[in-house]
């Protein structure tokens, strides 16, 4: 339980108790999985965030992962101001999001062409409206603890068995949309193929977070990616992948470069918008040529493609294809998941991580898990009393053992030594 809330904050808190369902504008961070109350934070820069009673953290969330630069970046506030200046939207074309857009497929050239969004689940939600139309066909399926935004149609798990129908996960999920949801585990090939074959004909699309964020940090095993792809091609299906959390972080060419895996469809969010309201899904010119106004298949948005968040996004990744940038960082977390093993192994405590390009997971366990049923059975009551020390020494991680955590550019040495003393501090009382 964390007592790092200070008196500001609770009162902070309070007012929005009454405000907001849950005090909060998104779930996760209501402190719900770790209790305690969450520090109301007033400013961020580099790897440093304080909150309204003057408490600074060193921030491993860097708001989800967009923050990939580290918070408030000179270059990424530099171009916004500059854009702001010229206007905050029109809603009409702009420069902007076609600067942004070539720059995406650049760097992800399976993205043929794309369409913005203002949200990973827009993405995703898009993309799939998108795969039902191109494919013909109404079912999709998803992994057990990926996820892919609120849409009714990702809020579903599986039934007693994946071959039969989804059941919902949120009330307001109608049955009938929760039963085109088939749901396995992830890494597990042969449920691929079973639901597949049980559900011939009818599966549209597999949608996947390549590199698993959503139940920790969880990594494909060798070939999984491979087989999704072989078994879609098979099976008539899209590969759709899911990279808002792992696109420009596992790798600069996201997860579908550094496995080689090249998905049909693309979703992204977080730092494609560096920060600001941006996502985006795209992938093969013959299938985007189904979303209107080309096509028939509708999507839309207001604030699609917003030019001041196109700028946000584009400084973000061209700050990041800076020479040596992407590297530094993915050293970094390789080298402070080391770091904190050592010292957990020190103090004897079960306690194991692991380091993906700029992600890291840990969890209290003695290996790390392949899928969400092994995640669970990691010692998740320690994760929650090891979250309140850290955040009471100054370290703001995910408030929930099934988040990855997000290491940016400026995580430099002094931050570093900075998680790493609190870390042996919070392990020696726990
Ligand atoms: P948004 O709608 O939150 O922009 O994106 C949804 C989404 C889609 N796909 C993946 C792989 C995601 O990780 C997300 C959102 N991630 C969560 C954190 N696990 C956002 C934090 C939150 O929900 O407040």
């Amino acid at each position: 339980m964390s007592e790092a809330a200070g008196p500001r904050s609770r009162a902070f808190n309070r007012v929005t108790a009454d405000l907001f369902p849950g005090g909060v504008s998104s779930p996760v961070r209501a402190f719900k999985s770790v209790g305690g109350e969450p520090p109301v934070i007033r400013r961020a820069e580099g790897a440093w965030i304080v909150d309204v009673d003057g408490n600074r953290y060193v921030d491993l969330i860097g708001s989800w992962g967009p923050m990939i630069l580290g918070h408030a970046n000179p270059r990424v506030v530099r171009a916004v101001t500059a854009r702001v200046r010229r206007g905050l939207g029109t809603g009409t074309p702009s420069p902007d999001e076609a600067r942004l857009g070539r720059l995406v497929r650049e760097m992800l050239p399976s993205v043929e062409r794309l369409r913005f969004t203002v949200s990973g689940t827009e993405a995703c939600m898009s993309a799939l409206r998108l795969a039902r139309a191109a494919v013909g066909r109404d079912k999709v399926l998803k992994f057990e603890g990926c996820y892919h935004g609120h849409a009714d149609a990702f809020l579903s798990s599986a039934g007693s068995g994946a071959l039969t129908f989804g059941t919902p996960d949120s009330p307001g999920v109608p049955e009938a949309v929760a039963r085109d949801t088939l749901t396995v585990p992830f890494n597990d090939l042969a449920a691929v193929e079973a639901a597949l074959e049980a559900n011939a004909g009818q599966v549209a699309a597999v949608f996947v977070e390549p590199v698993a964020g959503n139940m920790g940090l969880i990594p494909p095993k060798p070939g999984f990616l491979e087989g999704l792809r072989t078994a879609c091609d098979a099976h008539g299906a899209l590969l759709v992948f899911d990279e808002v959390m792992t696109g420009f972080r596992v790798h600069l060419g996201g997860a579908q470069a550094l496995y080689d895996v090249r998905p049909d469809l693309t979703c992204f969010g977080k730092i494609i918008g560096g920060g600001l309201p941006v996502g985006a899904y795209g992938g093969r010119s013959e299938l985007m040529a189904h979303i209107a106004p080309e096509g028939g298949v509708y999507q839309a948005g207001t604030l699609a493609g917003n030019p001041v968040a196109m700028t946000a996004g584009y400084h973000t990744l061209k700050g990041l294809r800076e020479p040596g940038v992407f590297d530094a960082i993915a050293e970094t977390t390789a080298a402070l998941c080391t770091r904190l093993e050592a010292v957990a192994q020190e103090k004897g405590i079960p306690m194991v991580t692991r380091a993906i390009g700029a992600m890291a997971g840990l969890w209290f366990a003695e290996r790390a898990p392949d899928d969400l049923e092994e995640a669970k059975a990691c010692d998740l009551e320690r994760f929650r009393r090891y979250h309140g020390l850290m955040l009471e020494r100054g370290v703001h991680l995910p408030p929930s053992p099934f988040e990855a955590w997000f290491v940016g550019a400026a995580h430099d040495e002094a931050a570093i030594a900075h998680v790493l003393d609190a870390h042996a501090d919070a392990l020696d009382h726990l």
